[in-house]
C-alpha cells in the first residue's frame, strides 16, 4: 500500500510563482499538479513544474562535494570540502589581494529563499570588490530607472494585467517565459481576458511569437531600434495633444515629477516619419498605436528582455516609464502599479547606486557593487594588479549565459582556484577545483522573497520543505554560513549573532522577523503555516507619493542623464546599415535558461536549438529548411540547423540561448544527448549598452554560410 500524501508549495523554476500540489509517499514524488486553491495561480502550471521531480531524482545531480584531481573527480566530506574551499580562498587572497577573487551570482539565487536572505554573509566574508551577477545580462535597466525615478532600485512597477484594457508589450514573450518583472501565472488566460473585456493586446517583436499570436495585433520591429520607436511615440503623445487634454487624469502621478514639462522636447526631431524606415513600422501605424494607447480607458506599456538587453536598453526602459507617466498610466488601476509584498524588500535593502567604481580593464560602471558580466573574462585574462585569479560561481552558468562564452571558458580554465556551488558538472562548473552541491528545491523551505515584489496581485505563501534533507546534504544558506564562519572570524558581534540565529533556526527565522516589520499584520509565520495555499492580499493599490523613496517624495526624472544618451542614438543611427543581418534570442516554455535540459520530458521531441529565419532571407542566402548553416559574428561561429519560417522578420535570425552542452567534461547525460550549440558563442562582449554596461545580446550582426546540402 502506498502511503499517499499531498503537499502544497510554490514552484521555484521561473518568476510566475505557481502553486503546485505534490502527491508523494514520504520519499518519492508521485505526481505534480497545479494547486486549484492557490489564490495567485488558481491551478495553472506550465510543463516545467514536473521537472522539479526530475531534478530531485536526477542521477547526474551531485549529492556530495567533489574535487577535481589528476585522476578525475573525487568525493569529499562536507567538512573537508568547506575547509579546503576556505583555505584555497584565503591563500589566493593573501597572495594576490582581496579583489583577485571574483564572485558571480546566477539567476537561481533569486528563486531561493535561503540564498536571498543569507548571501550577504558570503559577500561580506570575501571582502572582494570583484562582484558580478546575472542582473547585467537581464533586468539592470529596470533597477536603474526605478532608482532614479522612485528612489529605490526595487521600487519597480508592474503591469496591472488583471484590470488593464490595453497592453502594449515590447520585447517580451510571456507565453513562453511565463512573464518577467511581472509575476503573473497563466498569462495566456490574462491576455485572453483583456481581449474578452473588449480590450486590446499589442505586441512589438521581431518575431511573431506565441504571445504575438495570442495578441490582438503584432508589429515586427527591427532589433535594437526600439529606442527610435519609443522616442517617436513620446513625441506623438504630445503632438496629438494627449498630455494636455488629459490633465485631470494624468496629473496625479505626473504632478510628482517636478520637471515633467521638459519631456515635451526630450525627443525632438524623432517623428514617426523619421523612424519608420529603420524600425520597420510605418508612420501611420506608430501614430495609431499612440492614439489607441492614449484613448484606452486604462493602458500599460511594458517592455522586457527584448528591450532590456540591447544597445539602448536603459534609455528604452526609461522611455517606457515616462510614456506611462505622461499618459497618466503610472500608479493607476490598469496601468503600471507598485506591488506591496508582505516581506518589504524595498525597506529592507539599500536604494542602489550606479558607477561608484569602474572595472579595472574595460572601465565599465558598477551597479550596487556589481560589475557588468561582460567585464568578467577580460578581468581574468588581462594581467596586472587586480587580475582575477580565483572565482566563486554560485548558481550560475555564465559560460552558456553570458556573451562570448568561449572567451570566458578560456578565462576560467586558467584560474588558480575556482569553486562552484551548483547541482551539476556543467559548462561552467567543469572548470571548478571544488563543487559544492546544495539540496534540491523540494528539500528546502520556501517563501518567494523576490517575486512577491513583482507580483501583479498581492499574495503571501510559505511552504516548508517537502522532503527532509539527508544528514550529509547541505542547503545553499548553510554552505554560505559555513564559509562565512571560516573566512570572517573578525565579524562584528551583531553579525555573529545573526549568523548563529540563522544557523540554529534556519532562514525562516529571518523571514518571520521580516514579516513582523511588513505592511500586513495578518501575515505572520503562524498564519502562513495554517493557510497552505497562500494568503490573498488583494489587487495592486495606488502607492504614490508615499511609496517614493526620495526624501522630497517627488519623482526625479533625471532628464540630463538620459538626454545625454541621445547623442549616442544619433551617432549609431547616422550611418545605419539596414542590410545587416541581425541575431536575436528566443525562449521556449520547456527550457529554463541553461539548466533544465537534463530532464527527458523537457527535451524530448524535435531539436529546438535551431536557426530561425524568414523564407526571403533564406532564399537570399541560398539556404533551405533543414540545412546546416554556419553562423558567424565578430567573436566566433557555430553550426546549426536552419528552420525557415515566416515567424521571423526578414533580415533577422533567431537562436535560443542556454544550449551547447557538448563541451568536454560536462556530466549531464540527457543534456549532452541533446547538446545543441551556444548562442553566446556568437554574442559579443563588446556590444553593450554603454550607459550602464548591460550586455546587448539582441541585435548582434552576423553572417550566414551553408555548410551542407
Ligand atoms: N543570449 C542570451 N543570453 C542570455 C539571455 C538571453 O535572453 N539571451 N538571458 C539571460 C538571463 S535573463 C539570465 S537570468 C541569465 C541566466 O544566467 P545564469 O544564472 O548564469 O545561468 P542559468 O542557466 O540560470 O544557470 C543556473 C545554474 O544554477 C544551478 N542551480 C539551479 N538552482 C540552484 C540552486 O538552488 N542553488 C544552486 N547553488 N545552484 C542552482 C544550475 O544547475 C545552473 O548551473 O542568462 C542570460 N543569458
Ligand atoms: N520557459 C522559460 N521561461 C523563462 C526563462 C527561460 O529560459 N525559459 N527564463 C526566465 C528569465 S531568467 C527571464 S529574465 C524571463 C524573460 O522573459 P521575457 O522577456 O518575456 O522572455 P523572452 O522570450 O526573452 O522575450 C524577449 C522577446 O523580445 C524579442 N526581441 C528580441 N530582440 C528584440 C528587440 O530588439 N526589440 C523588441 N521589441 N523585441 C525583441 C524576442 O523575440 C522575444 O520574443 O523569462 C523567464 N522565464
Ligand atoms: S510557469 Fe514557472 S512557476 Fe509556473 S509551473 Fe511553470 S516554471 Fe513553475
Ligand atoms: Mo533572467
Amino acid at each position: 500500500m502506498v502511503n499517499e500524501q499531498v503537499h502544497f508549495r510554490t514552484c521555484t523554476l521561473c518568476e510566475a510563482m505557481c502553486g503546485i500540489e505534490v502527491t508523494h509517499d514520504g520519499e518519492k514524488v508521485l505526481s505534480i499538479k497545479g494547486d486549484k486553491n492557490d489564490p495567485f495561480s488558481q491551478g495553472y502550471i506550465c510543463p516545467k513544474a514536473t521537472a522539479l521531480q526530475d531534478l530531485h531524482e536526477d542521477p547526474d545531480r551531485l549529492r556530495k562535494p567533489i574535487e577535481r584531481t589528476a585522476e578525475g573527480w573525487k568525493e569529499l566530506s562536507w567538512p573537508e570540502a568547506l575547509d579546503k574551499v576556505a583555505t584555497g580562498i584565503q591563500s589566493l587572497q593573501k597572495q594576490h589581494g582581496q579583489n583577485a577573487l571574483g564572485i558571480y551570482l546566477g539567476n537561481p539565487n533569486v528563486h531561493n529563499m535561503g540564498s536571498m536572505l543569507t548571501t550577504k554573509h558570503l559577500l561580506a566574508s570575501l571582502k572582494s570588490r570583484s562582484r558580478f551577477s546575472a542582473t547585467s545580462i537581464d533586468q539592470l535597466p529596470h533597477h536603474i530607472v526605478s532608482m532614479h525615478l522612485f528612489g529605490h532600485m526595487l521600487r519597480i512597477p508592474v503591469p496591472d494585467v488583471n484590470r488593464t484594457q490595453h497592453m502594449l508589450i515590447i520585447g517580451g514573450n510571456p507565453l513562453a517565459s511565463n512573464g518577467s518583472i511581472m509575476t503573473a501565472a497563466n498569462m495566456r488566460q490574462k491576455l485572453k481576458d483583456i481581449k474578452g473585456r473588449d480590450g486590446k493586446v499589442v505586441v512589438i517583436d521581431p518575431r511573431r511569437t506565441e504571445t504575438a499570436e495570442a495578441a490582438s495585433e503584432h508589429h515586427f520591429i527591427r532589433p535594437a531600434t526600439d529606442v527610435l520607436l519609443l522616442l517617436a511615440m513620446l513625441n506623438e503623445i504630445y503632438a496629438q495633444g494627449y498630455v494636455n487634454q488629459n490633465k485631470a487624469i494624468n496629473n496625479r502621478a505626473a504632478a510628482l515629477a517636478v520637471d515633467i514639462e521638459q519631456l515635451e522636447s526630450f525627443a525632438q526631431g524623432y517623428s514617426a516619419e523619421n523612424v519608420a524606415a529603420i524600425t520597420g513600422i510605418q508612420a501611420a501605424e506608430i501614430k495609431r498605436l499612440v492614439k489607441e494607447f492614449c484613448q484606452a480607458e486604462s493602458a500599460v506599456c511594458y517592455g522586457r528582455m527584448g528591450v532590456s538587453v540591447q544597445e539602448f536598453g536603459l534609455l528604452s526602459q526609461y522611455l517606457i516609464m515616462v510614456i506611462n507617466l505622461v499618459t497618466g498610466r503610472l500608479d493607476e488601476v490598469g496601468g503600471l502599479m507598485f506591488p506591496k509584498p508582505a516581506l518589504d524588500i524595498v525597506n529592507n535593502t539599500g536604494p542602489g547606486y550606479l558607477a561608484k567604481r569602474h572595472s579595472r580593464v574595460n572601465k565599465l560602471p558598477d551597479f550596487n557593487g556589481d560589475y557588468p558580466v561582460v567585464a568578467m573574462a577580460d578581468e581574468m585574462l588581462t594581467a596586472g594588479e587586480g587580475q582575477l585569479k580565483g572565482f566563486i560561481n554560485v548558481a550560475g552558468n555564465p559560460v552558456l549565459s553570458t556573451p562570448n562564452g568561449n572567451k570566458l571558458d578560456q578565462g576560467l580554465a586558467q584560474l588558480d582556484f575556482m569553486v562552484s556551488v551548483d547541482y551539476f558538472i556543467n559548462e561552467t562548473s567543469r572548470h571548478a577545483h571544488i563543487i559544492l552541491p546544495p539540496v534540491s528545491p523540494l528539500e528546502r523551505d520556501h517563501y518567494d522573497v523576490t517575486f512577491n515584489g513583482f507580483a501583479v496581485h498581492n499574495v503571501a505563501k510559505y511552504s516548508p520543505a517537502l522532503f527532509k534533507k539527508k544528514p550529509d546534504e547541505m542547503h545553499d544558506w548553510q554552505i554560505t554560513l559555513e564559509l562565512a564562519k571560516r573566512l570572517d572570524k573578525k565579524a562584528s558581534v551583531g553579525t555573529k549573532v545573526e549568523r548563529w540565529l540563522t544557523k540554529t533556526f534556519g532562514p525562516k527565522f529571518l523571514l518571520g522577523q521580516g514579516l513582523k516589520r511588513g505592511p500586513y499584520p495578518q501575515v505572520s509565520m503562524k498564519a502562513l503555516k495554517q493557510q497552505v495555499h497562500g494568503i490573498d492580499l488583494g489587487p495592486l493599490g495606488s502607492m504614490l507619493p508615499a511609496g517614493l523613496k526620495h526624501k522630497d517624495k517627488k519623482i526625479d526624472l533625471n532628464i540630463d542623464f538620459y538626454k545625454a544618451d541621445l547623442a549616442r542614438v544619433a551617432e549609431v543611427f547616422k550611418h545605419y546599415n539596414d542590410d545587416q543581418l541581425l541575431l536575436i534570442g528566443r525562449r521556449h516554455v520547456r527550457s529554463n535558461n541553461s539548466w533544465l535540459h537534463n530532464s527527458q520530458r523537457l527535451v524530448k521531441g524535435k531539436s529546438r536549438c535551431t536557426l530561425m529565419l524568414h523564407p526571403d532571407t533564406a532564399a537570399q542566402q541560398g539556404i533551405v529548411h533543414g540545412q546546416s548553416v554556419k553562423v558567424s559574428s565578430r567573436v566566433g561561429s557555430i553550426e546549426i540547423e536552419a528552420q525557415v519560417t515566416d515567424e521571423l522578420m526578414p533580415g533577422i535570425v533567431s537562436i535560443p540561448h542556454g544550449w551547447g552542452h557538448g563541451r568536454k567534461g560536462v556530466r549531464q547525460r540527457i543534456a549532452q544527448a541533446h547538446a545543441g550549440v551556444s548562442l553566446n558563442d556568437l554574442t559579443d562582449d563588446t556590444l553593450i549598452d554603454k550607459l550602464c554596461g548591460n550586455a546587448a545580446v539582441n541585435g548582434v550582426p552576423v553572417r550566414l554560410e551553408v555548410v551542407s546540402a
